[in-house]
């Protein structure tokens, strides 16, 4: 495998287990803010990106290419109300997408096909995802929900409890 392509996978196995960190960490805030559904929400999808990570260090063993697992930085742990989360999450993900589409970009440009293959997976899985925390998004745009605290707080984690169940 191309050493630029290799670093680049790496990269995101490091960032996958970065993001698994990002959710559980939003997981942990909003135990502490009493939201179950929240809670179960963004542990559930910490868990997914840890088979994110799974998937590229598999594709990697399967190539040949070592696995470097580097220092895992901190990830945010303050956050305003469950508004400030779900901006923060979307954000992530655009970041995220930003880093596939590079690699693609990279696997394309240097003929490496299988490996462009395998990150369309990944290509798919952000576009869903950014559809989700879009859809999240308009939900709190429709209720006018600003994080405060009161009705449309529960309404908001009951909504994320409904979107936990059907993951
Ligand atoms: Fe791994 O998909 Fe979100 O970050």
């Amino acid at each position: 495998m191309d050493k630029k392509i290799a670093n680049l996978l790496n990269d995101q196995v490091n960032a996958e287990f970065y993001a698994s960190n990002v959710y559980l960490q939003m997981c942990a805030w909003s135990e502490c803010a009493g939201l179950e559904g929240a809670s179960e929400f963004f542990r559930n999808h910490s868990l997914e990106e840890r088979g994110h990570m799974d998937k590229i260090f598999n594709y990697m063993a399967e190539c040949g290419a070592p696995v470097t697992i580097q220092a895992i930085d901190k990830a945010p742990r303050e956050f305003d109300n469950l508004m400030d989360v779900i901006n923060a999450a979307f954000e992530h993900e655009k970041k995220v997408t930003a880093m596939i589409k590079n690699i693609a970009k990279t696997a394309f440009a240097k003929e490496d096909y299988t490996t462009f293959n395998f990150i369309e997976w990944f290509i798919a899985e952000q576009h869903e995802e950014e559809v989700l925390f879009g859809k999240i998004l308009a939900r709190a745009e429709m209720l006018d929900f600003d994080g405060s605290k009161g009705q449309k707080l529960l309404i908001m984690d009951n909504f994320l409890k409904q979107l936990a169940a059907n993951s």
